[in-house]
């Protein structure tokens, strides 16, 4: 394994910025209210957790749209001061590094820290959704729309993102679990030949060959380190409802686990993110459902066996 102690950051970011829908910044504390720090150290993790409670106060006073995105300067401060924090984390190697949000703006934060620690890693992101909108070809302005524009060198001229280095290569980029791809989106994954594993090719193939196919893309000689970002709307939402945009098709719960169990298996898992639980949304059982969920793909990714 690459990580060979049993040191994990769990990192919490509070963030509700990157779209519209209130509640999201409450996920990390439900989720550790849930357990997950105690499930871990039963599993022999020895955990420190930085919830960096603040982060609302890097709001500010006047954050008006600027090419098309919302909140930029609220987002930017807030991406840009915990990325520092993940590189922190995992610059020594020694450390998994578990992030939760929070909406999956965050990914300007851990993608930019891990791989500057691990600069030839490689991204798989579980996501119903693509997040690589331009601000040029964004509908909604919402920025958790739009991570891997930033993060994959697309997209080079919003001023509040200059310091976004584009680390993440398309070759270094794939995807699980996407059912609702914008057109500009379509086209961006076409001209950059970034390999993409829809709702389709589960159906067809089984999530165990799209596993496969999806490493082989990323990681053929399955020796390179591994950041998971994995949105919970990837689920379906029957299994994760307390979501902000719930898109139904989704994965079932055994396939969600399971792309997180082949993942630790591998030996070469890094990093994860755990984003979009929105605690807020449904009703409680839903939400309750949902922290759940959460709890459980961070500990497979951590090595929990079913046997
Ligand atoms: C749409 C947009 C999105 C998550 C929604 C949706 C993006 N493509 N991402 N929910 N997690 O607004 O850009
Ligand atoms: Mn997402
Ligand atoms: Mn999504
Ligand atoms: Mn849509």
């Amino acid at each position: 394994s690459i990580i060979t102690t049993k040191d994990i950051s769990v990192i919490g970011i509070p963030f509700n910025g990157g779209q519209p829908r209130e509640g999201v910044q409450g996920g990390p504390q439900k989720i550790i209210e849930h357990g997950l720090l105690e499930q871990l150290d039963t599993m022999g993790w020895k955990s420190t957790y930085q919830p960096n409670d603040d982060v609302n106060q890097l709001c500010p006073v006047s954050d008006p749209v600027v090419m098309n995105l919302k909140n930029p300067k609220y987002v930017s401060a807030v991406t840009n001061k915990v990325a520092q924090q993940v590189l922190e984390s995992a610059r020594s190697h020694d450390k998994f590094v578990l992030t939760l949000g929070g909406d999956h703006s965050i990914a300007l934060a851990t993608v930019s820290g891990i791989f500057g620690a691990y600069p030839d890693a490689c991204l798989i992101w579980v996501d119903a959704h693509a997040d690589i909108n331009k601000p040029e070809t964004t509908d909604s302005g919402n920025i958790h729309g739009c991570p891997l524009s930033f993060l994959t060198g697309i997209s080079t001229n919003h001023p509040d993102f200059q310091w976004v280095k584009s680390v993440v290569k398309p070759e270094r980029l794939t995807y699980i679990g996407l059912r609702d791809v914008d057109d500009g989106e379509k086209e961006i994954l076409k001209e950059l030949g970034i390999k993409a594993f829809s709702m389709h090719h589960v159906d067809k193939y089984g999530i165990g060959k799209v596993v496969e196919m999806a490493l082989d893309a990323v990681n053929p000689n399955r020796d390179l380190p591994i950041h998971l970002s994995f949105d919970v709307d990837a689920l379906d939402p029957s299994v994760a409802p307390s979501t902000g945009t719930p898109v139904r098709g989704g994965l079932t719960f055994r396939e969600g686990h399971y792309i997180c169990e082949r993942l630790h298996e591998t030996g070469l898992l890094v990093a994860t993110d755990i984003v979009e639980v929105n605690p807020a949304l449904e009703d409680e059982e839903s939400a309750f459902r949902t922290v759940q969920v959460a709890c459980s793909l961070a500990r497979s990714c951590l090595g929990e066996s079913l046997l």
